[in-house]
């Protein structure tokens, strides 16, 4: 047999290949065989691949047990929202909240199988007339027709973008449009004007499906609930009485809990409220038809039914963690248990938060958050560095600046200022109010440490819990 060495004298006698050439050849050969059986043996690779994963999986060690938390079965999650944002913001539900609810609902405008959960069609029981004629109905109408393959792609929400900031509750009394996404505008407004006709037949198929729970916990997709809080915050209260908690908002003399809050209702309100609507449906429609916002129409139908609305501000927030009005006095010392606007990206960043603070006081499923406790545990460990792309929300112009670190010095020279942004133009923002802020583009901000770190520390210390009833 021919020794490898020999081999290559033999082809280099024949092919007068120098010897370094020819070993490249062979080198090549050989990846390529390699190549090759790799690219043959892919479905295999892939296969092991899954196993370590579940094996990965397999060996992390249980989170915190949130089913059975304390009151968790006598719970119940509804979630609202629509088939055109629903391939966007339901999958982080899925794999993050939705975990922790022993029994959810999730309805939508239309009936459908996604990820294994079945999702209901919340307006199953509007009138058949107003569905077949109505132009509110366009969208229903065509997704019972033809299915979810009609939505356009431009009709699809997409990314979640801010499109003000969410700075604009205050000049569009159409609240809704803060929750814009990238949609084609038309769309927009014809899905907005689908889910006010959703609210009150929701509620009646919600007490048909689970008619015993205690307490009913209506969230939208981009709300976030601190679990443990809220269930302690359900145990301080009597749910034999009617009870109607939320966000307060008011649209002329109707108040009403702001449906991205999330909103609770007891049993005894539930039942109220939902045979008085049996009883008076056609009235109810024809108010939504001339009204644009379906928590308002909730609201009604529930002050209507004798359960007016408790205002449970600040444990419920109007906003995303990111952007709070933290202060010693009205946003401190009360718990805190739901946001609004978060961003799939930030429910996963709060659901990771509450699973290890819920670690750190597994002994005492009695413990809540605070709005205190959030400032210390969830925003200054992300206030220590300037982050890049990212914008907290400071808004005193203090002119041009060079440079972050230049912008930094123009807040550091006044007392007052906690934290800067510099613009993609340049401009140099800050502000006294403490701030987590969002991802962004073209806005870098930064904050003075020293000075957030002490806005936490003056603070008294807060005794027993607020819990509003
Ligand atoms: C819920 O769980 C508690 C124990 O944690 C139990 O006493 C109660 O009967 C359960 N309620 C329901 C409706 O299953
Ligand atoms: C729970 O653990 C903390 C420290 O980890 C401790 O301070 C506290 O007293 C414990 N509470 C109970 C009820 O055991
Ligand atoms: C558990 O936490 C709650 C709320 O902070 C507190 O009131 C209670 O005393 C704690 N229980 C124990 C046994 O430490
Ligand atoms: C709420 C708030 O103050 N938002 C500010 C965030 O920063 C931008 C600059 O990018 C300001 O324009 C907003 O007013």
């Amino acid at each position: 047999m021919l020794s490898m060495g020999s081999f290559i004298r033999f082809l280099e006698h024949v092919f007068t290949f120098s010897r370094r050439r020819l070993q490249a050849y062979l080198r090549a050969i050989v990846v390529c065989i390699f190549v090759v059986l790799f690219w043959l043996n892919f479905p295999l690779l892939a296969r092991l691949e899954k196993r370590i994963a579940r094996h990965d999986r397999a060996i992390v060690p249980p989170g915190p047990d949130y089913r059975h938390l304390p009151g968790a079965n006598e719970t119940l999650v509804i979630m609202r929202t629509g088939s055109t944002e629903l391939q966007d913001r339901l999958p982080i539900h899925l794999a993050t909240t939705l975990l922790r609810y022993p029994d959810s609902i999730i309805f939508s405008d239309y009936e459908e199988e996604f990820q294994d959960r079945h999702i209901l069609d919340a307006l199953e029981g509007v009138s058949p007339y107003l569905k077949e004629t109505s132009p509110d109905f366009d969208l229903w109408r065509r997704l019972k027709q033809y299915g979810r393959t009609i939505l356009r792609s431009d009709e699809l929400s997409g990314k979640a973008i801010w499109l003000d900031g969410g700075a604009g509750k205050a000049k569009n009394p159409g609240w809704y449009d803060v929750k814009l996404y990238m949609l084609g505008r038309e769309l927009t407004i014809l899905s907005r004007k689908l889910d006010k006709f959703k609210f009150l037949p929701m509620v009646e198929r919600t007490l048909h499906e689970y008619p015993d729970k205690k307490w009913y916990v209506f969230v939208e997709s981009d709300t976030f609930i601190f679990w443990q809080t809220l269930l302690v915050y359900l145990s301080n209260l009597d749910w034999t009485k009617p009870y109607y908690l939320g966000g307060q908002i008011s649209i002329g003399s109707i108040e009403f809990g702001q449906g991205g809050n999330g909103y609770i209702v007891s049993r005894p309100a539930l039942r109220n409220m939902v045979s008085h609507y049996q009883a008076h449906q056609k009235e109810y429609e024809d108010f939504t038809e001339g009204h644009w916002a379906g928590d308002c129409v909730l609201g009604k139908a529930l002050k209507d039914s004798g359960t007016s609305l408790t205002r449970a501000w600040p444990i419920f927030q109007g906003d995303d963690v990111g952007n709070m009005n933290y202060n010693h006095k009205t946003q401190w010392c009360q718990p805190t248990v739901s946001y609004h606007h978060v961003s799939p990206s930030a429910i996963q960043d709060l659901y990771d938060f509450e699973k290890a603070w819920m670690a750190d006081t597994s002994n005492n499923t009695s413990s809540y958050l605070r709005h205190r406790d959030i400032f210390r545990l969830y925003a200054l460990p992300r206030m220590v560095s300037p982050h890049i792309d990212w914008d907290n929300h400071s808004s005193d112009d203090r002119g041009l600046a060079e440079s972050l670190e230049n912008c930094r010095e123009l807040c550091e020279a006044d007392d007052r200022c906690l934290q800067y942004a510099l613009t993609a133009e340049s401009r140099c923002l800050t502000t006294s109010r403490p701030n987590v802020g969002q991802s962004a583009t073209h806005i870098s901000s930064g904050w003075i440490f020293e000075r957030v770190q002490k806005f936490y520390d003056v603070a008294e210390e807060c005794h027993g819990g607020e819990w509003i009833s």
